[in-house]
């Protein structure tokens, strides 16, 4: 059971702009919540659904920062809707942006010029769309046996959309980037509300931000960002966890050496090797870490929900499965513990970024406790992990998911 103690209730006339509150620990320790150290499967239907401003009802890690993440009934589509996308902050302090005076400052030591863009100046250049996750590293991490510290997230801190706006590359072409420019950093209006709190800034190697694909977005699924969703633009990049996804960005800097504060090292690190990842950042790797880049192949199931109960007969398992950007190739379903697997329909492909359906169609033949599990392969052939890989921060966890349902 999540209990409440130590979060804050809000009421409707509570907004999180700008407030004076303050967080008693340092908010960088991003510390664990009062939740249990291991959550059963099932334990989020017992969480704490609270609505944001502009939001549905989503389930509540924390309320200063904002911590949200979306119930599993939103993943039946492919689509996310943008008042059940999830939200997750660093840190409290989470300015509403004036779109008449926001603009995003573009230079750095690495670049030839400087140059700004209002809201106006990014919609004059040329726009591109891409439907592509928005994963947060720790998704699932509520998960891990042993415990890890951090937000104790469930399945939901993940979300598919379509993202409209400008290629990032468009706007580094209008200040020329020298040939030393190794990493493009990036930062948002949000803030902390302590000045010891670390200022939430990220990078990126410079291959992976003049992508194609790497957008500043000003539109999700057709509307204005939502403002907890980064309003009015924020970095998308597409099969890179959403750490990188900058929200409210308002600083662009080409860098001529690795990143070195806090958000780059220690946090967001993988252990080197363990992850069979093919996406590298190399200036930022040590002996014995890297940042975390690329999203594993994954899969949920959301149709049966766990602990549901069914009518006997004929039923169809449903999910979705996404991967870093290679494409998903297939799914597969087990109902006998993961002895024989049967291939799942793949449903439409929105793009290698996004979510893709699967289905499933199953005879409940006796009543009683049914298990169902998925497991998806990727095009370039790596597929989910039945054993954790344990890591520090609880970062990627892939294992294959598995429901348990009533036959009755
Ligand atoms: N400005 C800002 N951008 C941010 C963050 C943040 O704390 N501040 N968190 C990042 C992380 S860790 C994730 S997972 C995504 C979450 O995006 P969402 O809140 O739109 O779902 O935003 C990223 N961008
Ligand atoms: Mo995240």
């Amino acid at each position: 059971m999540l209990t409440r103690r130590g979060l804050i209730t809000s009421g409707a006339g509570l907004a999180l702009a700008g407030s004076g509150l303050r967080l008693a620990p340092s908010e960088a320790a991003a510390g664990p919540l009062d939740l249990p150290a291991a959550l059963p499967e099932g334990a989020r239907s017992n969480a704490v659904l609270d609505a944001l401003p502009g939001k549905k009802p989503l389930i509540k890690l924390s309320y200063r920062p904002p911590n949200y993440e979306t119930p599993l009934e939103y993943f039946r589509t492919a689509i996310t809707p943008n008042d059940a996308f999830f939200v997750r902050y660093h840190l409290s302090n989470i300015p509403e942006v004036d779109v008449r005076t926001w603009k995003i400052a573009v230079g750095g030591e690495g670049a030839n010029g400087q140059a700004e863009f209002t809201l106006d100046d990014l919609k004059q250049l040329p726009s591109a769309e891409l439907a592509a996750v928005n994963l947060c590293s720790g998704n699932r991490r509520g998960l891990f046996q042993p415990h890890v510290p951090g937000v104790e997230w469930g399945y939901g801190a993940m979300g598919c959309a379509r993202w409209k706006g400008a290629r990032l590359k468009d706007l580094l072409d209008k200040v020329g980037l020298k040939k030393e420019a190794i990493e493009i950093l990036f930062d948002g209006a949000d803030s902390g509300v302590s000045d010891k709190t670390p200022d939430f800034v990220k990078s990126i190697p410079t291959w992976k931000a003049v992508e194609d694909t790497t957008l500043v977005a000003y539109e999700m699924n057709g509307a204005p960002l939502p403002h907890l969703n980064g309003f009015p633009a924020r970095l998308i990049v597409p099969g890179w966890t959403g750490t990188y996804w900058m929200k409210h960005l308002t600083t662009i800097k080409a860098l001529t050496k690795p990143e070195a504060s806090f958000w780059m090292n220690p946090a967001y690190r993988i252990p080197l090797g363990k992850f069979p990842l093919v996406a590298r950042f190399t200036s930022q790797e040590t002996a014995v870490n890297t940042p975390i880049t690329e999203i594993v192949v994954n899969s949920l199931i959301t149709d049966p929900l766990d602990g549901a109960n069914v009518r006997m007969g004929p039923i169809t398992v449903g999910g979705i499965a996404w991967d870093g950007g290679y494409g998903i190739s297939s799914v597969e379903v087990s109902s006998d513990g993961g002895k024989t697997w049967m291939a799942a329909t793949l449903g439409e492909d929105l793009g290698r970024f996004a979510f893709r359906t699967f289905s499933y169609d199953l005879l409940a033949k006796a009543a009683g406790k049914q298990t169902v599990m998925a497991r998806a392969t990727n095009k370039i052939g790596q597929t989910q992990t039945s054993e954790l890989i344990h890591n520090p921060a609880g970062y990627h966890h892939n294992v294959v998911h598995s429901v348990t349902f009533n036959v009755a």
